[in-house]
């Protein structure tokens, strides 16, 4: 197996691993530490079945059915699709479902089809951007928390007409939300990385919705500097595992054509 980084801030190719193939616990284990190392990995799976994506996810730990994607049906309920033509191209920044209590630790992400071109995907270290905040800034987040939660990107999707006003409602009712602290501390690295995103963060906790409103804008902003981030120019075939706990990403909604993904993630617990 061979690990070759991608861009200063993060991403990692793996190359020499056969994900189709039984491997052991120490090449997932080195894996793992890649990925808590980098990020983002990408591996070449162009044999892997929606059954061994979900087998691997399982090998990391507890896998979910994602709040809202569709999924491939009975058996396979923890492999999500996103489907261009079904109108699911997520392209805001975001990390997955910090609207949840434990939103998952980490995605795997399959291209099945792909656009001739168009359709990257973008991803920001959110580490990296923290790293880079001024210490008055830093010392002014510590301690604050932020509410997340999923009626914003639902009542986008209704407004551009990819959502029907009853599942709008619905979202509105489901009334899930969290508070998270606007800096997380990595449960295995200890770093401390900005966990707030456009799509599912509302308001800073306490603040008056202005001074909220400012912060939040500036820190969105400030996320994806280019040197924080990532592109990447999918292959069919790919395997993306991106750690949910120290970045965002967003696809980059710029092409014609199909772009169907699946998707499996591993649910966040309190040790990880
Ligand atoms: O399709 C992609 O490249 C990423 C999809 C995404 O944003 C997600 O699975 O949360």
């Amino acid at each position: 197996m061979q690990i070759r980084r991608l861009t200063p801030a993060l991403g990692a190719e793996i190359t020499g691993l056969d994900l189709s193939s039984d491997f052991d616990d120490e090449t997932l284990n080195a894996v793992h530490e890649a990925l808590v190392e980098n990020q983002v990995l990408v591996i070449p799976a162009p044999d892997l079945t929606p059954e061994q994506h979900m087998a691997l996810g399982r090998r990391i730990g507890e896998i979910e059915i994602h709040a809202f994607f569709p999924n491939l049906g009975p058996g396979l309920e923890q492999v999500s699709v996103l489907d261009s033509e079904e109108g699911n191209t997520a392209s805001m920044w975001h990390t997955d479902e910090t609207f949840l209590p434990h939103p998952p630790m980490g995605t795997l992400t399959h291209a099945k089809t792909l656009p001739d071109v168009g359709g990257d995907t973008m991803f920001a270290s959110t580490t990296a951007a923290y790293d880079a905040l001024s210490p008055n800034m830093k010392l002014y987040l510590e301690g604050l928390t932020a509410l997340h939660d999923l009626s914003r990107t639902t009542e986008l999707r209704y407004r551009f007409g990819g959502a029907s006003p009853q599942h709008y409602a619905d979202a509105i009712a489901q009334d899930r939300r969290t508070a998270h602290p606007v800096v997380r501390v990595h449960p295995e690295t200890g770093a401390k990385g900005l966990f707030v995103n456009p799509t599912y963060t509302r308001h800073i906790v306490g603040l008056p919705p202005d001074e909220s409103d400012a912060i939040l804008a500036f820190l969105f902003q400030h996320s994806i500097k280019e040197h924080f981030t990532y592109r990447h120019h999918w292959r069919e075939g790919d395997l993306l595992m991106w750690d949910n706990r120290s970045t965002m990403h967003r696809v980059l909604n710029d092409f014609p054509g199909r772009r169907l993904m699946y998707r499996v993630s591993v649910v966040g617990s309190a040790g990880r």
